[in-house]
């Protein structure tokens, strides 16, 4: 068959395409819920064990193959019985042994400052669908309740307390350390002691139901006064609407049942079926990560939380008229 004269040859050819496109792989090395960038020393630690089960991949990757490649290419004559023997001895008992071995001496080493005991926050974490209960126990025994978002103080470790309601969720935040997984009626215990304050993002790592891919969260780490000035305001009930559109959402908010299912400290609701939203407009997020909290999120969320997250154990409240709707999120947004 002869080429067309006309047709123009590609800029690059497809395997130069091919090979340009692989770093974008990286591009998810990278950012606020990367493995790779520390927040702390737990994670710290699981990417330098990282690198060196990686290196140690290469190196043997490399010298199994150049083994192959000497034995049928280069010196493809047979070995007598006794080479054969010896290479058998040690590259398939002695090598992976010492190899193996010393793996895990390594690996052994690096668990018990990832299992330390904490010094800093209690905090009991309950996987939902598909959000995140958020409990600090403080030291006079009260208990703070805020959802889909952790703050930590820098250079303390926290101890969580991971639970479940219903099915297997699993709780991560990649650049603070490693995961653990959430049973229902089992509290696992697990501590993180970041160190550089930022905003990290954690997400469920235990395929969960329909909107599992929609259960993440965001973890500030923080300076341990900006910590305690926070989980202060976070334990002092609602702020009073500031506007009379914001009143109407209060009314609104109670009138249509809101209150079965949510709290807001300082009112009459008191629903402990969804997320607590006594300060709910000061988070960074919306229903687990899936939207931000502007009052138009708010009220896109009120409208149809089943567009946003299938399954979603919200009803839609699209009844109700735009006015409506506004009035609900003004009130929400501003409870900071
Ligand atoms: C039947 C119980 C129920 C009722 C009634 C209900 N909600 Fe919810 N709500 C939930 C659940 C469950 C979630 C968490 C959904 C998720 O993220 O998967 C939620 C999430 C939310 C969120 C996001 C909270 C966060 O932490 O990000 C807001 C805001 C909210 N609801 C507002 C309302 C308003 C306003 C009403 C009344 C108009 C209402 N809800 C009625 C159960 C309910
Ligand atoms: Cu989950």
């Amino acid at each position: 068959m002869t080429r067309d004269p006309r047709a123009r040859r590609p800029l690059i050819s497809r395997k130069t395409g091919v090979l340009l496109a692989l770093p974008l792989l990286l591009a998810g090395c990278e950012g606020r819920q990367s493995v790779l960038v520390d927040g702390g020393a737990d994670a710290r630690i699981l990417t330098d064990l990282f690198w060196v089960m990686l290196v140690g991949a290469v190196v043997l990757w490399v010298g199994m193959n150049g083994l192959f490649y000497w034995a049928t290419r280069r010196n493809p004559a047979p070995h007598s019985q006794l080479a054969a023997n010896w290479l058998v001895i040690i590259g398939g008992i002695l090598f992976p042994t010492v190899t193996l071995g010393a793996l895990l001496v390594y690996g052994l080493t690096l668990m018990p400052e990832l299992r330390a005991t904490g010094d800093g926050p209690v905090i009991r974490v309950t996987g939902e669908q598909w959000w995140w209960r958020v409990e600090y126990e403080r030291e006079d025994g009260t208990t703070v309740t805020t959802a889909n978002e952790i703050r930590l103080p820098a250079g303390v470790r926290s101890t969580f307390l991971l639970d479940s309601k219903k099915v297997i969720h699993s709780f991560w935040v990649p650049s603070l350390g490693g995961k653990m997984d959430m049973f229902p009626g089992r509290v696992t215990e697990m501590t993180l002691g970041p160190e550089r304050p930022g905003i990290y993002r954690g997400q469920c790592a235990e395929f969960c139901g329909e909107s599992h891919a929609w259960m993440a969260f965001e973890a500030e780490v923080m300076a341990p006064e900006e910590f305690d000035a926070w989980l202060d305001a976070e334990a002092a009930p609602a702020v009073e609407p500031a506007s009379p559109e914001a009143s109407r959402g209060a009314a609104l908010f109670l009138s249509q049942g809101c209150g079965a299912c949510h709290a807001v400290r300082g009112t009459h609701a008191v629903g402990r079926v969804g997320p607590d939203l006594t300060h709910v407009g000061s988070r960074h997020s919306l229903a687990a990560g899936r939207l931000g909290t502007s009052t138009e999120d708010f009220a896109k969320w009120v409208a149809n939380p089943g567009a946003w997250k299938p399954g979603a154990e919200m009803p839609a409240y699209d009844h109700l008229t735009d006015a409506q709707i506004g009035a609900i999120a003004a009130y929400l947004e501003g409870l900071e």
